[in-house]
């Protein structure tokens, strides 16, 4: 017997794009058990005939046909509900990677599709012995070496169900980006202003998270310019320090930003304020472009506040982006950045200063970036834009 909704929740669950967030949990294989076996009973109890045999015969079918209607229902529920590897978006595949294995992934929602299916073998077989006999003894036996046949195959996907109630509490974890609207990586050494860059530049509130292999709090903000979301992704403990003392996952992760990005930020403190020196920083900075080849990277002086030398042109930026904001007009208009005297656009985040000249560039370089194809425009952005 095969499933013949299984087709049609596998596209509905494709139109419905899971997040991780919304999986349901998964039930241990005893949970699972008890859940099937108590549902068997109550359905057997509600069954009636005046006749002995024929009693006997309808409840214990019953008994089996629920729980394996059950137990098939809820596993390929489970493999629906998971996104499926093949469809989705490069950068959640790479963290599927990175954080639980692919191939692990792979394998244990195979081994819950071969449960169901066998289960589904079982019930049919079983049933089969009691419709076809008038003795109740064989019945019961039937009915017996069901269950006992059934537990020992959700027995050995024990394992299976252990494995995705765990990925699961750690792809909760995972940030989630829309794969539709561009994407800002903001890197950078440990200190240097990441998530006071992303905060000032946010409109709505900061999403927290966690790279489910680090310790450090991640933050996801966006902005809107023109109706189209900008999104912009930190990222501590990934892109923070020489690359030689990186172990695989970190690397994958790595190449699950690059797939990401529209546009690479590389903040960079110049008044060392944060402990790490220019050199070093530098360093960084030149691994990052040799890793990052073909994104296009920008580098950012941050905490213009602290500089030595003021830019020179700090009133002249501060006065252009108060005209603007006042002008309460979101138009793409273009402000003067703000230039330290090394050379570098730089910002304050501290004090709002070079910030929206700031965010005019990335919206501009964003759209230069992206290809114009109109049937993958996100809503609300127009070809004419
Ligand atoms: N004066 C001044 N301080 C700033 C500015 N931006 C950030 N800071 C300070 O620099 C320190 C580090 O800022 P964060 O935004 O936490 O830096 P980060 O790069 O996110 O740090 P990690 O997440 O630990 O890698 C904080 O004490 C901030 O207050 C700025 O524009 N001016
Ligand atoms: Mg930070």
């Amino acid at each position: 017997m095969g499933y013949s909704s299984i087709g049609i929740q596998r596209v509905i669950g494709d139109i419905m794009k899971v997040s991780w967030r919304a999986l349901p949990t998964v039930l241990t294989k005893e949970e699972l058990l008890d859940k099937a076996y108590g549902r068997a009973k109550k359905a057997a109890d509600r069954v009636d005939d005046r006749d002995r045999i024929f009693r006997v015969r309808k409840q214990l079918n019953r008994m089996i046909q629920t729980a394996s209607d059950i137990l098939g229902t809820y596993l390929m529920d489970t493999v629906n509900q998971w996104p499926s590897l093949d469809q989705s978006p490069q950068f959640d595949v790479s963290m599927i990677d990175a954080c639980v294995g692919c191939d692990e992934y792979r394998h244990h929602l195979s081994m819950l599709q071969w449960a169901a299916n066998q289960i589904s073998n079982i019930a049919t077989q079983n049933t089969r012995k009691i419709t076809r006999t008038a003795k109740i003894e064989l019945m019961h036996e039937a009915r017996r070496e069901a269950y006992g046949r059934i537990s020992s195959i959700v027995g050995r996907i024990g394992p299976s169900l252990k494995w995705l109630g765990e990925s699961r509490e750690t792809l909760k974890r995972l940030p989630s980006i829309d794969q539709l609207s561009p994407c800002i990586v903001v890197c950078g050494a440990p200190n240097v202003g990441k998530s006071a860059f992303i905060s000032a530049l946010s409109s709505g509130n900061m999403e927290v998270n966690h790279y489910p292999f680090t310790t450090k709090r991640i933050h996801l903000g966006h902005f809107t310019f023109r109706r189209l979301q900008y999104q912009m992704v930190d990222t501590p403990g990934l892109l923070d320090r020489p690359m030689e003392k990186r172990n695989d996952i970190e690397m994958q992760a790595i190449s699950a930003l690059e797939n990401l990005g529209s546009l690479v930020l590389f903040l960079i403190d110049e008044n060392e304020e944060c402990g790490t020196s220019i050199e070093e920083q530098n360093n960084l900075l030149e691994e990052i472009l040799e890793l990052l080849a073909g994104t296009t990277v920008m580098v950012i002086s941050t905490k213009a506040d602290l500089h030595q030398t003021k830019p020179e042109n700090w009133d002249l930026v501060c006065k252009a982006e108060q005209d603007y904001l006042q002008s309460g007009e979101e138009q793409y208009t273009e402000l003067p950045l703000l230039i330290d005297k090394s050379g570098y656009i730089t910002i304050s985040a501290l004090e709002n200063v070079g910030m929206e000249a700031l965010k005019m560039e990335i919206v501009r370089i964003v759209k230069d970036n992206t290809p114009i194809d109109p049937m993958n425009l996100p809503e609300g952005w127009h070809r004419a834009d």
